[in-house]
């Protein structure tokens, strides 16, 4: 059975404002009509000045909002652990802050399959793909404060790949609806062509391929004719922004220079 429909069967059943976890990595939320809005927020990539400009706009409420952190808030920009602290500062005040992996934390994890973080940097995937900033800032913290770096790595080895809301899903980069979970896992998080292939139901939000990649003048979340919606404004680009947006009401918010 593929993944939308054996999640829309599951979400059918539940009641009550619990979120489930029905495998490994999948999240059922609550109903649409519990939150005041559905806030999703793109890629961060380590841009801490724009995540904060970002966040002082958006005015968010712990009581009644519904936020989704769509994964890669590492590598690139000059500050992850910056953005990581901060994350985790914002998913202390509710348990519908959802913050999903990206394939930037997959890198991660997969880098640490082989490596020490007491060892010296090695070249692969990961560390040419912007990890390397993130590895000093990781590999000072777990010397300086080997507390926090736990708190930090236990975080990012426990981020969930897609979640189901009503009548939306999110996932970090796309995904194909007709097959399951297990047998897409990790290709959700690096897919880039939902936009081509996805048949547009339920609603979909993403983010990994930068507006930018549809054209060097788009700036803002784009939606496709087959309901998937791009959320990543090019965090880290020179004219990028960090987005986001309320799905039901249709808003937008972006970082300011910085
Ligand atoms: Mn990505």
């Amino acid at each position: 059975m593929g993944i939308v429909e054996e999640y829309t069967r599951k979400m059918a059943s539940l009641t009550g404002r619990d979120i489930v976890e029905p495998e490994p990595g999948v999240l059922v939320l609550p109903e649409v009509q519990d939150f005041r809005r559905i806030l999703a927020i793109g890629d961060i990539h380590g841009e801490y000045e724009r995540l904060c400009s970002l966040w002082a706009q958006v005015d968010y409420k712990p009581d009644e909002d519904l936020l989704i952190f769509l994964g890669d808030y590492i590598d690139r920009g000059a500050d992850p652990l910056g953005c990581l602290q901060l994350i985790l500062e914002i998913r202390r005040l509710s348990p519908y802050v959802i913050t999903l992996s990206g394939n930037h934390e997959l890198m991660l994890r997969e880098y640490f399959q082989n490596h020490d973080i007491a060892e010296p940097l090695v070249g692969d995937d990961w560390t040419f793909n912007g990890g390397k900033t993130t590895f000093l800032q990781l590999q000072k913290l777990q010397e300086e404060e080997p507390d926090e770096f736990r708190r930090i790595r236990t975080f990012l080895y426990a981020l969930p790949y897609v979640a189901f809301c009503g009548p939306y899903i999110f996932t970090h980069a796309g995904l194909d609806e007709n097959r399951s979970f297990v047998e897409q896992r990790e290709e959700m998080l690096w897919k880039r062509d939902a936009f081509q292939t996805y048949a547009g139901n339920p609603f979909l939000i993403v983010g990994h391929t930068p507006v930018q990649y549809f054209g060097s003048s788009y700036h803002e979340p784009l939606l496709f004719k087959n309901r998937v919606l791009y959320l990543d404004t090019g965090s880290y680009l020179p004219d990028g922004h960090i987005s986001c947006i309320d799905i039901k009401a249709n808003k937008v918010w972006q970082s300011r220079e910085g």
